[in-house]
């Protein structure tokens, strides 16, 4: 048993998170504790034993949750997990990464969320506020923990923080400078109760915002208009198919830009490396955000000319024997895998699978009857893909990556295609969505060519 003694906060969870969270609030002189069920989590127990926090791993305590002053849950954790439940009626108070990082932080926080397309935004806006002299900090959702910036010298222009709707659910007093949402789609729906209560998740990123600070909208999000009035900021929204009054108008050729800062046409030339209407309404939201925080237009362009896309967002791995591979693991989501499907123009094979969210997978359907050869289920969702598609064309399941890749090769002919598009979370088989990306293009790597036969 862990031995405490003293006023503590309670960090649930040692993945990157809890981690960072525990060092940073023993670094300001909090007492903590932390703890994590995974009993294999050992080193990162030593690590915080060695800074002098109590930690039990492989099960939790709920007296160790009831005495805490505060409990900081690890955004995977949701509210209704019951030794938090069961605190929380108790009166211990919960918060989460968002409030404790806005306590500390007095640098201005551009915070992107969206179902899609969050990361190469948080990117995008990273990269052409640095090509306009502005230093960041990038963190969030996107890998690094905000509280990291707190721990460094915290002397950067902006902070660009990717929040995800789990993120956004515990914070209550969180007040980003501007923030962005560029759409919602059906996710996470095995933490949600429905896809409103996601959106509500999602919106609230506006929530504590007021005259001052900047709201970047995608206006083609459902109830934009009623959701919109109810929001404290400044309105910037951004469009691809109705003009707005302020924000951007998204055209094929270009991006006009309607902003106090400027009225300038951006990206009239196709970004090469940002393909497909999602990706002009990330530039977009971006390019807003930036100008918002002092970004340049010629800063922006040139980000934008400069930009390549993450190595597991339809990333092309390799072509062999006349078959393309690519590599879109981050696609955690049936819409995420509907633009993968609707950019690739060959005969896809299609791997799909993974830990199930909760989703229905049927709006794929018509999508995967005009194109796919061939569905193969991988890992826990095997079952709902067999069920989901079976009629629609030849469907197989497979237990691990191996399995997949290998029946695809058996099926593709020279000229198809074979997309990692999975629409489910990775956690059945990996540690997260870029292990199972790599391990995908390991994979791939390792085929070898059909050699031609010689007739002598
Ligand atoms: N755990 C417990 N008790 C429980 C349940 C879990 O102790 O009852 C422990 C697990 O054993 C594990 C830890 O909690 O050790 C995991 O916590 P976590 O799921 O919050 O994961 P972190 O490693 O802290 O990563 C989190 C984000 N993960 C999630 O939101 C699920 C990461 O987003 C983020 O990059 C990281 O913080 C840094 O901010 C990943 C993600 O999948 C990319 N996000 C989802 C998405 O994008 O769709 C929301």
């Amino acid at each position: 048993m862990v031995n405490i003694g003293q006023t503590y906060k309670l960090v649930v969870g040692l993945g990157a998170c809890g981690l960072s969270m525990a060092r940073f609030l023993k670094s300001r002189g909090h007492g903590v504790v932390a703890t994590d069920i995974d009993g294999t989590k050992t080193s990162e127990a030593a690590a915080l034993k060695k800074l002098g926090i109590p930690v039990m791993i492989g099960r939790h305590d709920q007296e160790m949750f009831d005495k805490a002053s505060l409990i900081i849950p690890s955004p995977g954790i949701p509210l209704t997990m019951p030794f938090i439940r069961s605190a929380r009626d108790k009166g211990v108070p919960v918060k989460g990464e968002l409030d404790i990082f806005a306590q500390y932080n007095t640098t201005p926080v551009i915070a992107i969320t969206a179902t899609n397309g969050k990361t190469t935004t948080t990117e995008l806006t990273t990269a052409m506020l640095e090509a306009s002299g502005i230093s960041c900090f990038t963190g969030g959702n996107i890998g690094t923990p905000l509280v990291e910036y707190l721990m460094q010298d915290s002397s950067r222009d902006v902070v660009v923080a990717e929040l995800s709707s789990f993120q956004l659910d515990l914070a209550q007093t969180f007040r980003p400078h501007t923030a962005a949402l560029l759409n919602i789609a059906e996710d996470h729906l095995d933490r949600y109760i429905d896809v409103d209560a996601y959106a509500d998740a999602k919106w609230s990123i506006f929530k504590n915002m007021t005259a001052g600070d900047t709201a970047v909208v995608n206006a083609r999000i459902k109830d934009f208009s009623a959701r919109t009035k109810t929001i404290g900021a400044d309105i910037l929204a951004f469009s691809s198919t109705n003009p707005v009054t302020r924000g951007a108008d998204i055209h094929k050729t270009g991006i006009d830009i309607k902003t106090q800062e400027t009225s300038d046409t951006l990206a009239a030339d196709t970004p090469a490396g940002l393909p497909g209407i999602h990706n002009r309404e990330n530039v977009a939201a971006a390019a807003l955000a930036a100008l918002s925080c002092g970004g340049t237009v010629a800063g922006i362009r040139q980000a934008v000319n400069e930009f390549t896309v993450s190595d597991h967002r339809i990333a092309f791995v390799r072509e062999i024997n006349g078959i393309r591979f690519y590599n879109d693991s981050k696609a955690t989501n049936v819409a995420a895998v509907l633009c993968a499907l609707k950019s690739v123009e060959s005969n896809v094979i299609l791997i799909l699978g993974g830990k199930e969210k909760g989703l229905d997978f049927a709006p794929l359907v018509p999508e995967v009857s005009a194109r796919a050869k061939a569905v193969i289920g991988m890992g826990e969702a095997a079952g709902h893909i067999m069920e989901t598609f079976d009629g629609i064309c030849p469907v197989y399941t497979c237990r691990d990556m191996i399995c997949a890749v290998n029946s695809a090769v058996s099926l593709a002919d020279k000229g198809d295609v074979v997309l990692l598009s999975p629409a489910c979370a990775s956690f059945d088989l990996y540690d997260n969505y870029r292990e199972r990306g790599k391990d995908f293009a390991r994979i791939v790597n390792t085929l070898v060519p059909a050699q031609e036969v010689c007739h002598g």
